[in-house]
């Protein structure tokens, strides 16, 4: 199932319970300005209230992911223009979404295109991949969490390193690094990204969702609270239909099936 539009920034493939968006303006190496972002998170939130979706891919081409935020587009904002809009705000509305974004990542992820993949709950990488923060070289610095998603992601040296110089980090330093959970060949990186949020869609919907919401608590909360955080979420799935489904295929010697809940 493919949506075809005229002039569209975010192609939308739905293939069973996945949905694939493909970042699709070309002409500015899909920088993100406030077009594509509005469109990118409003088909996320229909496909999130209307179908039956379980997990998205968000890619770009072959050469580029996203060469950030649409430097054309900010230039010429004052302070005031800036801090009225709040620019860079819509956004909470992608990290908001809570069906799971995987990141399938080519070539150049800078800027705004590095902190869009790190506002997906994984990234996948080609050999291609290339990653960083040049924000540096504009004047400015990071403006949608890159100087705290990347810092929790890899640690303040590398951080720091990459911030500070603005210098490009290759899919095979950022996997290294834990900013990328798994590096394929530029070929395979797509099929392996829709083979792993095909197999995420197939599992439990609310288990999948409190996982993800536990591993998120990690980054807000001391230990002691998000583990106690982990394991209230346990103790409460012993409500859910997928529990029984899960467990009683486990002693039945049967493959769950968890696709009504
Ligand atoms: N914004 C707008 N247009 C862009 C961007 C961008 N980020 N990146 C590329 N383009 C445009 C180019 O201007 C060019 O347009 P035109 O054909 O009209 O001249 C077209 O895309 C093709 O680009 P190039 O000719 O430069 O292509 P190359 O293959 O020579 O180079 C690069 C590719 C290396 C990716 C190069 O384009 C580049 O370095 N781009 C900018 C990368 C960058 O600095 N990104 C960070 C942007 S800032 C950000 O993301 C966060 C900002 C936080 C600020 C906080 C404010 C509150």
């Amino acid at each position: 199932e493919e949506t075809f539009e005229a002039n569209a920034n975010v192609r939308v493939e739905i293939t069973g319970k996945v949905a694939l968006l493909t970042l699709n303006r070309d002409q500015a190496l899909n920088a993100l300005n406030s077009a594509l972002m509005q469109e990118l998170i409003a088909k996320m939130q229909q496909l999130e209230a209307n179908s039956d979706i379980g997990c998205f891919v968000i890619t770009g081409n072959s050469r580029v992911f996203c060469a950030g935020a649409d430097i054309k587009e900010m230039q010429s904002k004052s302070c005031q223009q800036m801090l009225a809009e709040d620019y860079f705000s819509p956004w909470e509305r992608f990290t908001a979404i809570k069906t799971p974004k995987i990141a399938a990542v080519c070539g150049y992820a800078l800027g705004g295109g590095c902190e869009l993949a790190m506002m997906c709950d994984l990234i996948y990488a080609g050999e291609s991949a290339v990653f960083a923060q040049p924000e540096i070289n504009l004047g400015v610095i990071p403006g949608i969490g890159g100087t705290q998603r990347l810092t929790r992601s890899i640690g303040k040296a590398k951080a720091m390193d990459l911030i500070l110089t603005g210098r490009y980090m290759a899919a095979s330093e950022a996997e290294q690094s834990g900013l990328v959970a798994r590096v394929f060949t530029d070929e395979t990186l797509l099929e392996e990204a829709l083979f792993a949020a095909q197999s995420i869609s197939e599992k439990g919907r609310l288990s999948v969702a409190l996982a993800k919401e536990a591993i998120e608590q990690s980054m807000e909360l001391p230990l002691t609270q998000g583990l106690l955080f982990e394991r209230r979420v346990f103790h409460s799935l012993f409500a859910s239909e997928a529990q029984q489904e899960g467990m009683a295929a486990f002693i039945e010697k049967r493959r769950p099936s968890f696709t009504q809940f």
